[in-house]
């Protein structure tokens, strides 16, 4: 299995979304989208597909077992060669190019499309991509940055530079408005910073000439307001070598010093580094980004890209961990068929004939076609907000709503899916000649990085329900009432938009006994636990009917380009969508009513329970 290379893509299946589910293609030559058409955006995939499923897929393996070496000495870290091959390859191909905007050396390709491209990407090395971020959080740079510091984001640029997102400390994780780094003015107008980070992916590497960190830190000085948790902090640009700001040239090392490298339990090329500031004898140089004492707010607009990102890596994960699964159950005989299983004499069969081994592939491909639905259907609200129309804000909103889905949904699922992944290969699934063991590892991070499953569920109810006045919720939910109105699939899947109605009105009903626990909690205020308890339960359950939505429109597609002339694979493609669709809704959505019971049932027993009985 080495020699094929680890990753099994699915253009297909992001061909039939973008193309076929979503028509990106009507947008696609208009506005900022000028540049790209239907084959542009085609021949991106295919072209990307090459390099993930070849190049950027040979060092998987090899840098998981040989992983960066730290030298305390030097504070350096130095990748697998494997590994700065399959990078060399990504970068002189120019995809980081894809996510930039036109202004800065981008194609006009549209979100959709950057997107099912990542996917590639994220699915056959996401170390890769991450490293490759220096472009991207340039644009951030650029777009909140002075004059100068514009300038200095076209060097990061041109020069390949890499960077990194700094927040995390020993003891603020979730709760990054603790944090306790410093940044003191000085009287040419930079700060000192002064501080640990911790766990900063990419903080050192030997792939770039330079790195430019964006650090939030708490500002001190003359003029400087202090305020408490994250709305006091601010962004600073502190490089790992100072520049030359008209050429780019490097000058003396800056004192940010990296001084450890994490062992982790996967995903182990991408380093993960306490980085210290100001503590070696140099000091460490930074720049307020755009003057604007704005930090939290600068820094969201990396964290929402990356929670996109970390969504995607997962589901891009699950996806080659079943076509991995499946490709082994095709070829793997053990067994009678189960209408045989007294005789003795019969004779053995593919495990695909297992009705147990095909109830969990039809659940895994449910997941991996599903999530990739939801992550692309998120990116067309922002195909519509670059496109700046009417609907700009609610777009905006909608976006900001199915974020925590892509992301904690993602990630949850993917984990739990990528399990069966490896079941279904049998003890030859635990061991290291496959990659199923290497996905599981390397998937566990999307739970916890970028704000664990538990924040995500807290951002899904306070921030993008409640906050938002159910103003995107009620959009989607207007969009699915819509298809189950409609009745299309030419008769068929009747049964499975009655389940699916059930499954919206379970969440609905799940929603109604969280909102009623908010309400009451101005009189109790301990009645705040009862929506704590279900926040992760209510944000699974809208992924659920997410996801069976989706699977059922793509079902109805399917349906229709099948009454018509279609060639043998995509006969065996359409006829998969239907039965997955069905699937789905009839063996997972019925579980939400139970799902909906637990929840309107919450009282506050478990608060109560001494932690001494745990
Ligand atoms: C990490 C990195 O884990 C892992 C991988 C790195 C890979 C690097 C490569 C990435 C490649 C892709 C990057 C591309 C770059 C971008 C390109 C773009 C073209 N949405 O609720 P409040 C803001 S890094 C937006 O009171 P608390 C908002 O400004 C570590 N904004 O929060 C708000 O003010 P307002 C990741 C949001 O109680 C303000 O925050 N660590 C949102 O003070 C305060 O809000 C984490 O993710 C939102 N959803 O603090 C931490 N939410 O309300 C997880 C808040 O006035 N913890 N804001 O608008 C949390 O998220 C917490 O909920 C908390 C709570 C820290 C926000
Ligand atoms: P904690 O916050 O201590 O959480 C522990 C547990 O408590 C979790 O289960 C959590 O869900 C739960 N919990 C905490 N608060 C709440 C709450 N209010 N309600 C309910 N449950 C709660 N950070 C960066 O800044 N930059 C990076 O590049 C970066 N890369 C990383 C790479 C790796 C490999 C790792 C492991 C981490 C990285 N991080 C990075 C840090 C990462 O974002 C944090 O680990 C994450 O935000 C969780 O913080 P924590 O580990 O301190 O866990």
């Amino acid at each position: 299995s080495d020699e094929m290379g680890h990753y099994k893509s699915n253009v297909r299946d992001l061909e039939f979304n973008l193309f076929e589910v979503f028509n990106v293609q009507d947008h696609l030559g208009t506005g900022p989208f000028e540049q790209a058409d239907e084959d542009t955006a085609r021949g991106v995939l295919a072209e990307l597909n090459k390099l993930a499923v070849g190049p950027l897929a040979d060092s998987f393996v090899d840098s998981d077992r040989n992983p960066p070496v730290f030298d305390p000495k030097t504070h350096s870290a130095t990748l697998p060669e494997s590994f700065k091959k399959s990078y060399q390859a990504l970068w002189d191909g120019e995809w980081y190019r894809l996510s930039l905007s036109n202004e800065l050396g981008g194609y006009g390709v549209p979100p959709t499309v950057q997107w099912a491209a990542s996917e590639l990407i994220l699915g056959s090395n996401p170390a890769a991509y991450m490293y490759m971020a220096g472009p991207s959080f340039s644009s951030v740079v650029f777009n909140n940055g002075t004059e100068e510091q514009q300038r200095w984001a076209r060097i990061c640029i041109d020069r390949g530079w890499g960077a990194t997102m700094v927040l995390t400390e020993p003891d603020a994780g979730s709760d990054v408005g603790a944090g306790r780094t410093k940044a003191i003015l000085q009287e040419d107008g930079s700060w000192h910073l002064d501080g640990v980070k911790r766990f900063i992916t990419s903080g050192d590497q030997d792939l770039t000439d330079n790195i430019m960190h964006l650090v939030l830190a708490r500002p001190e000085g003359p003029g400087v307001e202090a305020r408490p948790g994250t709305k006091g902090l601010s962004l600073f640009l502190v490089p790992k070598f100072h520049f030359d700001g008209e050429t780019g040239e490097l000058g003396e090392r800056n004192g940010a010093f990296v001084t450890n490298v994490e062992h982790k339990m996967g995903l182990k090329v991408s380093t993960t580094c306490e980085l210290t500031f100001g503590q070696h004898g140099t000091p460490a140089k930074g720049w307020l980004l755009g003057e604007v004492h704005d930090g939290i707010a600068q820094m969201f607009e990396v964290i929402e890209h990356a929670r996109m990102m970390v969504g995607t890596k997962a589901i891009g994960t699950l996806s080659t961990g079943y076509l991995n699964a499946l490709a082994y159950a095709k070829e793997r005989v053990q067994s009678a068929d189960l209408t045989r299983m007294t005789d003795k004499t019969a004779p053995r069969v593919a495990i695909t004939n297992h009705p147990d081994v095909r109830r969990s592939l039809m659940l895994q491909k449910s997941y991996a076609e599903g999530l990739r639905a939801v992550y692309l259907y998120t990116a067309t609200f922002q195909d519509r907000i670059a496109l700046g129309g009417e609907d700009k804000e609610l777009a905006g909103a909608v976006n900001d709503l199915l974020l925590p889905i892509v992301k904690g949904v993602g990630s949850e699922r993917a984990y739990e899916q990528l399990a069966q992944s490896l079941q279904t290969l049998g003890g030859s699934g635990f061991l290291q000649d496959y990659p199923i063991e290497q996905y599981i590892r390397d998937s566990k991070i999307d739970s916890l990085y970028e704000g664990t499953t538990a924040i995500q569920s807290l951002d899904f109810f306070f921030r993008k329900i409640i906050r938002n006045k159910g103003q995107a919720l009620g959009f989607i939910n207007g969009e699915i009432q819509t298809f189950l109105d409609n009745e299309g699939g030419n008769g068929r899947l009747k049964e499975e938009r009655a389940l699916l109605k059930q499954g919206l009105e379970d969440l609905q009903g799940m929603l109604g006994a969280l909102v009623g626990f908010l309400t009451t909690s101005q009189e109790d205020v301990r009645n705040i636990y009862k929506v704590g308890q279900n926040s992760v339960r209510l944000l699974l359950t809208a992924g659920d009917v997410l996801v069976g939505w989706l699977l059922l429109r793509q079902a109805e597609v399917a349906l229709a380009k099948l009454a018509g002339p279609v060639s043998a694979k995509d006969k065996s493609f359409y006829e998969g969508k239907v039965a997955v669709a069905s699937f789905f809704a009839r063996n997972v959505l019925p579980e939400l009513t139970a799902r909906r019971k637990v929840a309107e049932s919450t009282d506050n027993s478990l608060m109560d329970v001494d932690e001494s009985s745990f």
